[in-house]
Parts: structure tokens; C-alpha cells; sequence
């Protein structure tokens, strides 16, 4: 098989090498239970469907392995109707 590299195939492999992925942590007090996890989780994964989330209803921290930037993740978890600390 041969793998021929177009002009936009390369681009492509550069701009993901580019790709800086964050661990962000936010404190989520109204976070009750698994299901207002989930909710966040869903609010985050819409503005960046490759995000890791994990969340805790005990200790009331959402982290977030994300490329979108801390003010779009606090955005989204806001708009979900929870209220980040
Ligand atoms: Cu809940």
C-alpha cells in the first residue's frame, strides 16, 4: 500500500501535533449526584466531543482533559445550570 501525503493531509498532521490538551479543574458545589455529572459531562462534550470528563459528586470536582479553553468549559458548565466556585 502506498500512502501518498497530499498538501492538505500534511497541514493536517501538523495541526494536531499543534493540539495542546489541558487538565482543568473545577470546583462544582450544586453538583448533587451521578445524574448532574452526566448533565456536565454532556455540556462539555458538546463544545469538545474529544474531552475527557470526570466527575464527582462527593467531592464535588469535575476534571475536564480537554482542548477548549477554561473559559468555554466554565461556559458550558454554567449554561448547563450548575455554578462553577
Ligand atoms: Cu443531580
Amino acid at each position: 500500500m502506498t500512502l501518498q501525503l497530499t498538501r492538505d493531509f500534511t497541514i493536517e498532521v501538523i495541526d494536531l501535533n499543534r493540539v495542546e490538551i489541558m487538565t482543568l479543574q473545577f470546583k462544582v458545589p450544586n453538583m448533587a449526584c451521578s445524574a448532574c455529572g452526566d448533565t456536565i459531562t454532556k455540556a462539555i462534550k458538546a463544545i469538545d466531543p474529544v474531552a475527557t470528563v470526570q466527575t464527582n459528586s462527593k467531592t464535588k470536582l469535575v476534571e475536564v482533559d480537554t482542548q477548549a479553553s477554561e473559559a468555554e468549559i466554565l461556559q458550558a458548565i454554567t449554561e448547563a445550570g450548575y455554578t462553577v466556585a
